[in-house]
């Protein structure tokens, strides 16, 4: 074979490993594995990692992969509230969580936080993969508990929280309380599914960074853009929105704020756009990047647009990195 055939097989090769953007998604404890049953159930198309030291919740979860962890321990039975537990055996297992989806460049981390597999889980897990992977990226996606649930589960989720802010790459947290306040949610039942609905539309959003494979006429996100802004970026917020103009979209995408972040000064921030052609006016698109120019002093914008025949409306996935909360800030206080 001639040089010039083998050097285009071998470009070839690179360019189909690096196209796609290899992201795993792991959910830990109770929430974090309903959370992968919805988004299997949704079509998610990453793999799905489900953690759990609670035998009976795992059987009963939707996953690519299952994994019963602290066996030897809680003998299948959960980690009965205590943060400090699900930590201690995630960080002797992890290794065993981590094996299917070794290869994956971005890891979702998702968990409910205020109990102990999930609480625990996921600041261990975001340990192990920042000592012995460091330069894969962790994104975690966090509940805290209603007040309702009680002082407990509201302190260990203050704490976890803290020390997420320092060991992850990004945490996107969602208040439960606000979201009951949005929806005006009339059971604490109603309130955690439509807190299961907005993870599911946050974590799917996400995943559509992983095409970004050339594709011409069309903008991709060069995932390096994306990874350096976000790298210890440390609070994030993501918003999806839908609407009949592609600014309409992005106003709802904005809305989407169960933390209460403030854009202001943001360390950046990723727009991606889906639709049909005849949806996508560049127009808007300059305006979207004016908005966050000049409304919030945000100046590194990266954005991206994947045709999706399949939408009625434009869709808007607005990620900003490095973003500021009084509200967090003020959970992080109460102890
Ligand atoms: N949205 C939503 N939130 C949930 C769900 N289950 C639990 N949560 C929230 O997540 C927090 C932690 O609960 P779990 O995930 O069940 O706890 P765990 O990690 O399994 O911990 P242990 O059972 O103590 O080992 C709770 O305090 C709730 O606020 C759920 O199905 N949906
Ligand atoms: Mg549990």
């Amino acid at each position: 074979m001639s040089r010039k055939i083998l050097e285009a097989q071998r470009l070839a090769e690179v360019v189909s490993k690096r196209a796609v953007l290899k992201i795993a998604v792991c959910g830990i404890g109770g929430c974090g594995c309903n959370t992968i049953t919805n988004l299997e159930r949704a079509g998610i198309d990453v793999p799905t990692v489900a953690v759990n030291t609670d035998a009976a919740v795992l059987y009963k979860t939707k996953a690519k992969y299952r994994i019963l962890i602290g066996e030897t321990v809680t003998r299948g039975r959960g980690s009965a509230g205590s943060p400090a537990l699900g930590r201690e055996i995630m960080s002797k297992e992890a290794d065993k969580v981590i094996a299917p989806v070794r290869d994956a460049e971005l890891f979702i981390l998702t968990a409910g936080l205020g109990g102990g597999t999930g609480t625990g889980g996921i600041i261990a897990l975001t340990e192990y993969i920042k000592e012995n992977m460091p330069d894969k990226l962790v994104w975690t996606v966090v509940t805290t508990p209603f007040s309702s649930e009680g002082v407990e589960r509201v302190r260990n989720a203050q704490v976890a929280l803290a020390e997420l802010l320092d060991l992850a790459d990004v945490v996107l947290v969602n208040f439960n309380d606000i979201l009951k306040q949005k929806m005006g949610s009339r059971s604490l039942h109603q309130a955690f599914r439509d807190m299961d609905k907005h993870l599911v539309t946050v974590i799917t959003a996400l995943t559509s960074l992983q095409y970004t494979e050339p594709t011409p006429g069309l903008v991709n996100i060069d995932f390096s853009n994306v990874e350096r802004l976000t790298r210890r970026s440390g609070l994030g917020f993501v918003g999806v929105g839908e609407g009949s103009r592609l600014l309409t979209a992005f106003e709802n995408a904005l809305e989407q704020n169960f933390c209460e972040a403030d854009l202001t000064e943001a360390k950046g921030a990723v727009i991606y756009m889906e639709g049909t052609q005849a949806m996508l006016k560049t127009s808007e698109v300059e305006e979207m990047t004016s908005i966050l120019d000049s409304k919030y002093g945000i100046s590194t914008i990266f954005w991206g647009v994947r045709y999706n025949w399949r939408l009625y409306n434009p869709r808007v996935m607005l990620l900003a990195a490095g973003v500021r909360s009084p509200l967090v800030d003020k959970y992080l206080e109460v102890k």
